[in-house]
Protein backbone atom coordinates (compact mmCIF):
# COMPACT_ATOMS: atom_id res chain seq x y z
CA UNK A 1 0.00 0.00 0.00
CA UNK A 2 1.06 3.60 -0.94
CA UNK A 3 0.53 6.01 1.58
CA UNK A 4 0.34 8.78 -1.03
CA UNK A 5 -2.81 6.82 -1.72
CA UNK A 6 -4.06 4.94 1.59
CA UNK A 7 -6.25 6.28 4.41
CA UNK A 8 -4.44 7.24 7.49
CA UNK A 9 -5.39 9.94 9.36
CA UNK A 10 -2.78 10.12 12.16
CA UNK A 11 -3.35 12.34 14.63
CA UNK A 12 -0.10 14.01 16.60
CA UNK A 13 -1.40 15.63 19.37
CA UNK A 14 -3.54 12.72 22.11
CA UNK A 15 -6.96 13.02 21.97
CA UNK A 16 -8.40 14.45 24.87
CA UNK A 17 -11.50 11.98 25.62
CA UNK A 18 -8.62 8.82 26.31
CA UNK A 19 -7.90 7.56 29.71
CA UNK A 20 -6.00 4.75 28.86
CA UNK A 21 -2.94 4.30 26.41
CA UNK A 22 -4.97 1.76 24.40
CA UNK A 23 -7.55 4.13 23.30
CA UNK A 24 -5.21 6.80 22.95
CA UNK A 25 -3.19 5.14 20.39
CA UNK A 26 -5.58 3.55 18.54
CA UNK A 27 -7.10 7.09 17.81
CA UNK A 28 -3.84 8.62 16.93
CA UNK A 29 -2.60 5.74 14.80
CA UNK A 30 -6.15 6.47 12.96
CA UNK A 31 -7.43 2.85 13.40
CA UNK A 32 -11.14 3.72 14.93
CA UNK A 33 -13.05 6.74 15.14
CA UNK A 34 -16.20 7.21 17.15
CA UNK A 35 -19.69 7.07 16.04
CA UNK A 36 -21.60 7.37 18.98
CA UNK A 37 -20.95 6.28 22.49
CA UNK A 38 -19.30 2.60 22.47
CA UNK A 39 -19.91 2.60 18.85
CA UNK A 40 -16.68 2.92 16.16
CA UNK A 41 -16.12 3.11 12.69
CA UNK A 42 -13.09 0.77 12.07
CA UNK A 43 -10.84 2.93 9.35
CA UNK A 44 -8.23 0.74 6.98
CA UNK A 45 -5.84 0.44 9.30
CA UNK A 46 -7.96 -1.11 12.25
CA UNK A 47 -10.03 -3.32 10.46
CA UNK A 48 -6.93 -4.99 8.78
CA UNK A 49 -5.49 -5.55 12.86
CA UNK A 50 -9.24 -6.71 13.15
CA UNK A 51 -9.09 -8.80 10.52
CA UNK A 52 -5.82 -10.69 11.64
CA UNK A 53 -6.98 -11.40 15.11
CA UNK A 54 -10.52 -12.94 13.58
CA UNK A 55 -8.28 -14.99 11.62
CA UNK A 56 -6.00 -16.68 14.46
CA UNK A 57 -9.21 -17.25 16.55
CA UNK A 58 -11.12 -18.88 13.29
CA UNK A 59 -7.68 -21.10 12.66
CA UNK A 60 -7.18 -21.96 16.39
CA UNK A 61 -11.54 -22.81 16.43
CA UNK A 62 -11.37 -24.70 13.20
CA UNK A 63 -8.40 -26.65 14.61
CA UNK A 64 -10.25 -27.40 17.89
CA UNK A 65 -13.04 -29.16 15.24
CA UNK A 66 -15.51 -26.41 15.60
CA UNK A 67 -17.50 -25.15 12.83
CA UNK A 68 -18.13 -21.99 10.93
CA UNK A 69 -21.72 -20.48 10.56
CA UNK A 70 -23.07 -17.06 10.72
CA UNK A 71 -25.91 -16.02 12.68
CA UNK A 72 -27.57 -12.67 12.27
CA UNK A 73 -27.48 -9.66 14.34
CA UNK A 74 -31.18 -9.04 14.75
CA UNK A 75 -32.98 -11.62 16.97
CA UNK A 76 -36.70 -12.13 17.68
CA UNK A 77 -38.00 -11.82 21.24
CA UNK A 78 -40.51 -14.86 21.00
CA UNK A 79 -36.94 -17.11 21.14
CA UNK A 80 -35.69 -15.37 24.22
CA UNK A 81 -39.08 -15.51 25.61
CA UNK A 82 -38.26 -19.22 25.66
CA UNK A 83 -35.43 -19.29 28.02
CA UNK A 84 -37.12 -16.52 29.93
CA UNK A 85 -33.90 -14.30 29.10
CA UNK A 86 -35.96 -11.43 27.81
CA UNK A 87 -37.08 -10.00 30.89
CA UNK A 88 -34.22 -11.26 32.45
CA UNK A 89 -31.23 -9.73 30.38
CA UNK A 90 -31.93 -5.87 31.74
CA UNK A 91 -31.53 -2.98 29.86
CA UNK A 92 -28.30 -3.79 28.77
CA UNK A 93 -30.34 -5.54 25.80
CA UNK A 94 -31.57 -3.29 22.83
CA UNK A 95 -35.23 -3.68 22.11
CA UNK A 96 -36.45 -2.90 18.60
CA UNK A 97 -39.52 -2.97 16.78
CA UNK A 98 -40.16 -3.86 13.07
CA UNK A 99 -42.87 -1.54 11.18
CA UNK A 100 -44.97 -4.61 11.91
CA UNK A 101 -44.45 -3.84 15.89
CA UNK A 102 -43.09 -7.08 16.07
CA UNK A 103 -40.46 -6.75 19.03
CA UNK A 104 -36.79 -7.87 18.19
CA UNK A 105 -33.62 -7.17 19.66
CA UNK A 106 -29.97 -6.47 18.43
CA UNK A 107 -28.08 -10.05 19.64
CA UNK A 108 -25.61 -9.39 23.01
CA UNK A 109 -25.17 -12.87 22.88
CA UNK A 110 -26.80 -16.26 21.05
CA UNK A 111 -27.33 -19.54 22.81
CA UNK A 112 -31.06 -19.29 22.23
CA UNK A 113 -30.84 -18.82 18.49
CA UNK A 114 -28.14 -21.66 18.21
CA UNK A 115 -29.98 -23.89 20.56
CA UNK A 116 -33.08 -23.12 18.27
CA UNK A 117 -31.25 -23.76 14.90
CA UNK A 118 -29.69 -26.78 16.46
CA UNK A 119 -32.96 -28.68 18.04
CA UNK A 120 -34.37 -28.28 14.52
CA UNK A 121 -31.69 -30.50 12.61
CA UNK A 122 -30.24 -32.65 15.11
CA UNK A 123 -32.54 -35.32 16.81
CA UNK A 124 -29.76 -38.09 17.22
CA UNK A 125 -26.51 -38.61 19.59
CA UNK A 126 -24.83 -39.76 16.49
CA UNK A 127 -24.97 -36.37 15.05
CA UNK A 128 -22.57 -35.34 18.82
CA UNK A 129 -20.72 -34.00 19.79
CA UNK A 130 -20.46 -30.49 17.59
CA UNK A 131 -19.66 -27.21 18.33
CA UNK A 132 -20.31 -23.97 16.22
CA UNK A 133 -19.25 -20.59 16.17
CA UNK A 134 -19.79 -17.60 14.69
CA UNK A 135 -17.95 -14.70 14.33
CA UNK A 136 -20.32 -11.43 14.55
CA UNK A 137 -21.12 -8.09 15.76
CA UNK A 138 -22.55 -7.75 19.35
CA UNK A 139 -24.34 -4.97 20.95
CA UNK A 140 -25.29 -4.25 24.92
CA UNK A 141 -26.32 -1.31 25.97
CA UNK A 142 -23.56 -0.99 28.85
CA UNK A 143 -24.39 1.84 31.07
CA UNK A 144 -20.85 3.15 31.27
CA UNK A 145 -19.33 2.63 27.62
CA UNK A 146 -15.73 3.64 27.44
CA UNK A 147 -11.83 2.79 27.07
CA UNK A 148 -12.66 2.75 23.27
CA UNK A 149 -13.05 -0.51 21.75
CA UNK A 150 -12.66 -2.31 25.39
CA UNK A 151 -15.99 -1.74 26.30
CA UNK A 152 -18.17 -1.03 23.73
CA UNK A 153 -21.67 -0.76 23.06
CA UNK A 154 -21.40 -2.45 19.32
CA UNK A 155 -18.36 -5.17 19.77
CA UNK A 156 -17.27 -8.04 17.83
CA UNK A 157 -17.34 -11.24 19.34
CA UNK A 158 -16.21 -15.08 18.41
CA UNK A 159 -19.04 -17.21 20.17
CA UNK A 160 -18.76 -20.66 20.11
CA UNK A 161 -21.67 -23.43 21.15
CA UNK A 162 -21.16 -27.20 21.71
CA UNK A 163 -23.52 -29.70 22.02
CA UNK A 164 -22.74 -33.08 23.55
CA UNK A 165 -24.66 -36.61 24.60
CA UNK A 166 -23.16 -36.44 28.30
CA UNK A 167 -21.96 -34.69 30.56
CA UNK A 168 -18.64 -36.12 30.09
CA UNK A 169 -18.64 -35.32 26.74
CA UNK A 170 -19.15 -32.05 27.24
CA UNK A 171 -16.42 -31.47 29.79
CA UNK A 172 -14.23 -32.66 26.75
CA UNK A 173 -15.95 -30.03 24.50
CA UNK A 174 -15.25 -27.26 27.36
CA UNK A 175 -11.49 -28.09 27.97
CA UNK A 176 -10.68 -28.19 24.29
CA UNK A 177 -11.81 -24.68 24.00
CA UNK A 178 -9.66 -23.88 27.09
CA UNK A 179 -6.75 -25.15 25.13
CA UNK A 180 -7.98 -23.80 21.71
CA UNK A 181 -8.13 -20.30 23.92
CA UNK A 182 -4.48 -20.24 25.47
CA UNK A 183 -3.28 -20.81 21.87
CA UNK A 184 -5.17 -18.21 20.45
CA UNK A 185 -4.03 -15.47 22.73
CA UNK A 186 -0.29 -16.89 22.81
CA UNK A 187 -0.19 -16.24 18.75
CA UNK A 188 -1.30 -13.09 19.24
CA UNK A 189 1.60 -12.70 21.52
CA UNK A 190 -0.24 -12.23 24.78
CA UNK A 191 -0.11 -14.70 28.36
CA UNK A 192 -3.57 -15.43 29.24
CA UNK A 193 -4.39 -16.43 32.83
CA UNK A 194 -7.22 -18.58 33.08
CA UNK A 195 -9.52 -17.90 36.22
CA UNK A 196 -12.43 -19.64 37.94
CA UNK A 197 -15.05 -16.65 37.24
CA UNK A 198 -19.04 -16.16 37.99
CA UNK A 199 -21.23 -17.26 35.09
CA UNK A 200 -23.47 -13.87 35.62
CA UNK A 201 -26.28 -13.71 32.93
CA UNK A 202 -24.90 -16.59 30.67
CA UNK A 203 -25.69 -19.11 33.52
CA UNK A 204 -24.15 -22.13 34.08
CA UNK A 205 -21.89 -24.48 36.85
CA UNK A 206 -18.89 -23.75 35.31
CA UNK A 207 -17.32 -20.68 34.05
CA UNK A 208 -13.62 -19.41 33.67
CA UNK A 209 -12.40 -16.20 31.85
CA UNK A 210 -9.20 -15.92 30.35
CA UNK A 211 -7.05 -12.69 32.02
CA UNK A 212 -4.31 -10.24 30.31
CA UNK A 213 -2.64 -8.74 33.14
CA UNK A 214 -2.61 -4.83 32.50
CA UNK A 215 -2.86 -2.12 35.18
CA UNK A 216 -5.82 -0.67 32.46
CA UNK A 217 -7.92 -3.57 33.42
CA UNK A 218 -11.50 -2.88 34.46
CA UNK A 219 -10.86 -1.94 38.43
CA UNK A 220 -14.59 -2.75 39.11
CA UNK A 221 -14.34 -6.59 37.82
CA UNK A 222 -10.98 -7.52 38.53
CA UNK A 223 -9.32 -5.22 41.11
CA UNK A 224 -9.16 -7.55 44.35
CA UNK A 225 -9.14 -10.66 42.63
CA UNK A 226 -7.06 -13.48 43.00
CA UNK A 227 -5.83 -14.77 39.60
CA UNK A 228 -4.14 -18.45 39.02
CA UNK A 229 -0.62 -18.05 38.10
CA UNK A 230 -0.50 -20.49 35.48
CA UNK A 231 2.63 -21.92 33.67
CA UNK A 232 3.19 -19.02 30.36
CA UNK A 233 1.72 -20.88 27.45
CA UNK A 234 4.69 -20.91 25.36
CA UNK A 235 6.22 -23.29 27.84
CA UNK A 236 3.63 -25.78 27.06
CA UNK A 237 4.32 -28.05 23.96
CA UNK A 238 1.31 -27.50 22.01
CA UNK A 239 1.92 -28.71 18.67
CA UNK A 240 2.65 -32.50 20.45
CA UNK A 241 1.16 -34.54 22.94
CA UNK A 242 -1.82 -32.24 25.01
CA UNK A 243 -2.23 -34.86 27.84
CA UNK A 244 -0.22 -33.21 29.96
CA UNK A 245 -1.42 -29.59 29.82
CA UNK A 246 -5.42 -31.04 29.76
CA UNK A 247 -3.94 -32.27 32.94
CA UNK A 248 -2.00 -30.23 34.57
CA UNK A 249 -5.08 -27.78 33.86
CA UNK A 250 -7.60 -29.73 35.33
CA UNK A 251 -5.81 -30.80 38.39
CA UNK A 252 -6.66 -27.39 39.59
CA UNK A 253 -10.56 -28.12 39.68
CA UNK A 254 -13.03 -30.36 41.48
CA UNK A 255 -12.91 -32.35 38.51
CA UNK A 256 -14.85 -35.77 40.18
CA UNK A 257 -17.50 -33.15 41.50
CA UNK A 258 -20.44 -34.31 39.83
CA UNK A 259 -21.80 -30.47 39.82
CA UNK A 260 -18.79 -29.40 37.86
CA UNK A 261 -18.37 -27.08 40.37
CA UNK A 262 -15.00 -25.05 39.84
CA UNK A 263 -12.62 -25.46 42.57
CA UNK A 264 -11.97 -22.44 44.89
CA UNK A 265 -8.93 -21.79 43.33
CA UNK A 266 -7.81 -19.29 45.54
CA UNK A 267 -7.81 -22.29 48.02
CA UNK A 268 -6.16 -24.80 45.57
CA UNK A 269 -3.40 -22.43 44.75
CA UNK A 270 -0.21 -22.28 47.65
CA UNK A 271 0.55 -18.48 48.65
CA UNK A 272 3.66 -18.22 47.25
CA UNK A 273 2.06 -18.77 43.36
CA UNK A 274 -0.78 -16.66 43.90
CA UNK A 275 -0.98 -12.77 42.62
CA UNK A 276 -3.41 -10.13 42.78
CA UNK A 277 -3.71 -7.80 39.60
CA UNK A 278 -5.87 -6.09 37.70
CA UNK A 279 -6.66 -7.25 34.07
CA UNK A 280 -8.44 -7.42 30.98
CA UNK A 281 -11.03 -10.12 30.06
CA UNK A 282 -10.63 -11.41 26.52
CA UNK A 283 -12.36 -14.70 26.74
CA UNK A 284 -14.82 -16.50 29.06
CA UNK A 285 -16.09 -19.83 28.44
CA UNK A 286 -19.51 -21.36 30.36
CA UNK A 287 -20.47 -24.49 30.56
CA UNK A 288 -24.20 -24.94 31.56
CA UNK A 289 -25.60 -28.33 30.94
CA UNK A 290 -29.28 -28.11 29.86
CA UNK A 291 -30.04 -24.54 30.62
CA UNK A 292 -30.98 -23.55 26.89
CA UNK A 293 -31.48 -27.01 25.75
CA UNK A 294 -34.36 -27.83 28.10
CA UNK A 295 -36.55 -25.28 27.73
CA UNK A 296 -35.68 -24.50 23.52
CA UNK A 297 -36.46 -28.58 23.06
CA UNK A 298 -33.45 -29.20 22.16
CA UNK A 299 -33.44 -33.08 22.98
CA UNK A 300 -31.68 -35.55 20.73
CA UNK A 301 -31.97 -39.54 21.32
CA UNK A 302 -29.21 -41.80 22.98
CA UNK A 303 -27.98 -45.13 22.09
CA UNK A 304 -30.79 -46.67 24.45
CA UNK A 305 -33.77 -45.30 22.59
CA UNK A 306 -34.00 -42.25 25.60
CA UNK A 307 -34.25 -38.47 24.36
CA UNK A 308 -32.49 -36.67 26.87
CA UNK A 309 -31.59 -32.64 26.27
CA UNK A 310 -28.38 -31.93 24.64
CA UNK A 311 -25.31 -30.94 27.39
CA UNK A 312 -23.85 -27.45 26.12
CA UNK A 313 -21.60 -25.16 26.39
CA UNK A 314 -20.52 -21.87 25.06
CA UNK A 315 -17.10 -19.63 24.59
CA UNK A 316 -16.76 -16.17 24.16
CA UNK A 317 -13.79 -14.16 22.82
CA UNK A 318 -13.70 -10.40 22.74
CA UNK A 319 -12.14 -9.83 19.06
CA UNK A 320 -12.40 -6.26 18.98
CA UNK A 321 -11.71 -5.90 22.77
CA UNK A 322 -8.26 -8.14 22.00
CA UNK A 323 -7.16 -5.14 20.13
CA UNK A 324 -7.02 -3.15 22.88
CA UNK A 325 -5.51 -6.05 24.99
CA UNK A 326 -2.84 -5.96 22.59
CA UNK A 327 -2.16 -2.81 22.57
CA UNK A 328 -1.73 -2.43 26.37
CA UNK A 329 0.44 -5.03 26.42
CA UNK A 330 2.69 -4.32 23.90
CA UNK A 331 3.44 -0.49 23.17
CA UNK A 332 6.31 2.31 24.29
CA UNK A 333 6.40 6.10 24.72
CA UNK A 334 6.27 6.60 20.82
CA UNK A 335 3.76 3.80 20.22
CA UNK A 336 2.32 0.71 19.06
CA UNK A 337 4.29 -1.90 18.80
CA UNK A 338 2.54 -5.25 16.94
CA UNK A 339 3.52 -8.74 17.63
CA UNK A 340 4.05 -9.41 13.60
CA UNK A 341 1.14 -12.50 13.55
CA UNK A 342 -1.33 -9.30 14.31
CA UNK A 343 0.42 -6.22 12.23
CA UNK A 344 -1.79 -4.44 9.82
CA UNK A 345 1.49 -4.57 7.69
CA UNK A 346 4.75 -6.22 8.10
CA UNK A 347 6.88 -3.66 6.94
CA UNK A 348 7.29 0.11 6.75
CA UNK A 349 9.32 1.51 3.66
CA UNK A 350 10.45 5.09 4.39
CA UNK A 351 11.30 6.71 1.26
CA UNK A 352 13.79 9.61 2.58
CA UNK A 353 13.93 11.82 -0.14
CA UNK A 354 10.74 11.54 -2.26
CA UNK A 355 11.57 13.07 -5.81
CA UNK A 356 14.61 11.94 -5.99
CA UNK A 357 14.89 9.65 -9.01
CA UNK A 358 17.45 7.16 -7.26
CA UNK A 359 15.71 6.94 -4.11
CA UNK A 360 11.57 6.57 -5.85
CA UNK A 361 13.30 3.68 -8.05
CA UNK A 362 14.60 2.25 -5.55
CA UNK A 363 11.45 2.15 -3.14
CA UNK A 364 9.62 1.34 -5.59
CA UNK A 365 11.41 -1.59 -6.77
CA UNK A 366 11.60 -2.75 -2.97
CA UNK A 367 7.92 -2.19 -2.84
CA UNK A 368 6.85 -4.41 -5.84
CA UNK A 369 9.20 -7.18 -4.88
CA UNK A 370 8.29 -7.43 -1.48
CA UNK A 371 4.42 -7.46 -2.52
CA UNK A 372 4.84 -9.23 -4.78
CA UNK A 373 6.47 -11.99 -2.50
CA UNK A 374 3.00 -11.92 -0.25
CA UNK A 375 5.04 -9.50 2.40
CA UNK A 376 2.77 -6.86 3.25
CA UNK A 377 3.93 -3.74 3.34
CA UNK A 378 3.26 -0.07 3.85
CA UNK A 379 5.22 2.24 1.55
CA UNK A 380 5.42 5.68 2.75
CA UNK A 381 5.68 7.93 -0.62
CA UNK A 382 4.77 11.26 0.79
CA UNK A 383 6.91 14.48 0.12
CA UNK A 384 7.16 15.05 3.69
CA UNK A 385 10.14 15.65 6.21
CA UNK A 386 12.07 12.14 7.52
CA UNK A 387 11.39 13.29 10.94
CA UNK A 388 7.77 13.01 10.54
CA UNK A 389 7.77 9.54 8.67
CA UNK A 390 9.78 7.87 11.48
CA UNK A 391 7.37 9.26 14.23
CA UNK A 392 4.52 8.18 12.29
CA UNK A 393 5.88 4.89 11.74
CA UNK A 394 6.54 4.59 15.64
CA UNK A 395 3.62 5.37 16.08
CA UNK A 396 1.29 2.82 14.13
CA UNK A 397 3.86 0.06 15.04
CA UNK A 398 4.97 -2.19 12.20
CA UNK A 399 7.03 -4.89 13.14
CA UNK A 400 10.02 -3.54 10.62
CA UNK A 401 11.05 -0.64 9.42
CA UNK A 402 13.09 0.27 5.71
CA UNK A 403 14.91 3.45 5.59
CA UNK A 404 16.02 3.65 1.85
CA UNK A 405 17.75 7.39 1.06
CA UNK A 406 20.04 8.59 -1.37
CA UNK A 407 23.26 8.52 1.25
CA UNK A 408 22.74 4.78 1.48
CA UNK A 409 22.11 4.09 -1.77
CA UNK A 410 25.25 5.35 -2.85
CA UNK A 411 26.81 2.85 -0.92
CA UNK A 412 24.30 -0.15 -1.82
CA UNK A 413 22.89 -0.14 1.62
CA UNK A 414 19.18 0.63 3.12
CA UNK A 415 18.33 0.74 7.00
CA UNK A 416 16.58 -2.18 8.99
CA UNK A 417 14.92 -1.62 11.83
CA UNK A 418 13.25 -3.28 14.39
CA UNK A 419 10.18 -1.88 15.88
CA UNK A 420 10.58 -3.87 19.23
CA UNK A 421 14.19 -4.01 19.51
CA UNK A 422 14.83 -0.41 17.93
CA UNK A 423 17.58 -2.30 16.79
CA UNK A 424 18.93 -0.78 13.17
CA UNK A 425 20.86 -2.72 10.78
CA UNK A 426 22.10 -1.25 7.56
CA UNK A 427 22.50 -3.98 4.82
CA UNK A 428 22.99 -4.54 0.78
CA UNK A 429 19.86 -3.55 -1.02
CA UNK A 430 18.78 -7.45 -1.65
CA UNK A 431 20.30 -8.33 1.20
CA UNK A 432 17.29 -6.84 3.27
CA UNK A 433 14.86 -7.99 1.06
CA UNK A 434 15.52 -11.60 1.43
CA UNK A 435 15.80 -11.37 4.95
CA UNK A 436 12.31 -9.81 5.13
CA UNK A 437 11.23 -12.31 2.51
CA UNK A 438 12.80 -15.67 3.70
CA UNK A 439 11.15 -14.81 7.30
CA UNK A 440 7.10 -15.12 5.95
N1 LIG B 1 -22.37 -16.14 25.39
C1 LIG B 1 -21.21 -16.02 26.20
C2 LIG B 1 -20.06 -16.78 25.62
S1 LIG B 1 -20.17 -17.02 23.93
C3 LIG B 1 -20.86 -14.56 26.39
O1 LIG B 1 -21.50 -13.70 25.87
N2 LIG B 1 -19.84 -14.32 27.20
S2 LIG B 1 -19.36 -12.88 27.67
O2 LIG B 1 -20.46 -12.07 28.05
O3 LIG B 1 -18.37 -13.08 28.68
O4 LIG B 1 -18.66 -12.18 26.46
C4 LIG B 1 -17.59 -12.81 25.80
C5 LIG B 1 -16.42 -11.87 25.62
O5 LIG B 1 -16.84 -10.73 24.88
C6 LIG B 1 -15.87 -11.29 26.91
O6 LIG B 1 -14.94 -12.17 27.50
C7 LIG B 1 -15.23 -10.01 26.45
O7 LIG B 1 -13.90 -10.25 26.00
C8 LIG B 1 -16.08 -9.60 25.27
N3 LIG B 1 -16.99 -8.50 25.63
C9 LIG B 1 -18.07 -8.56 26.43
N4 LIG B 1 -18.65 -7.34 26.56
C10 LIG B 1 -17.91 -6.50 25.81
C11 LIG B 1 -17.99 -5.10 25.53
N5 LIG B 1 -18.95 -4.35 26.03
N6 LIG B 1 -17.05 -4.55 24.71
C12 LIG B 1 -16.07 -5.32 24.18
N7 LIG B 1 -15.95 -6.64 24.41
C13 LIG B 1 -16.85 -7.22 25.21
Amino acid sequence: MRLSTYFLPTLKENPAEAQIVSHRLMLRAGMIRQQGAGIYAWLPLGLRVLRKVEKIVREEMDRAGAIELLMPTLQSADLWRKSGRYDSYGKEMLRIQDRHEREMLYGPTNEEMITDIFQGEVKSYRDLPRNLYHIQWKFRDEIRPRFGVMRGREFLMKDAYSFDIDVEGARRSYQKMFISYLRAFDRMGLKAIPMAADTGPIGGDMSHEFIILAETGESEVFCDRQLVDMPAPQDVDYEGDLTPMIEERTSLYAATDEKHEPAKFEADVPEDRRLSARGIEVGHIFFFGTKYSEPLGAVVTGPDGKEVPAQMGSYGIGVSRLLGAIIEASHDENGIIWPESVAPFKVGLVNLKSGDEETDAACSKLYETLTKSGVDVLYDDRDERAGAKFSNMDLIGLPWQLVVGPRGLKNGVVELKSRATGEREELPLEEAMTKLIDAE
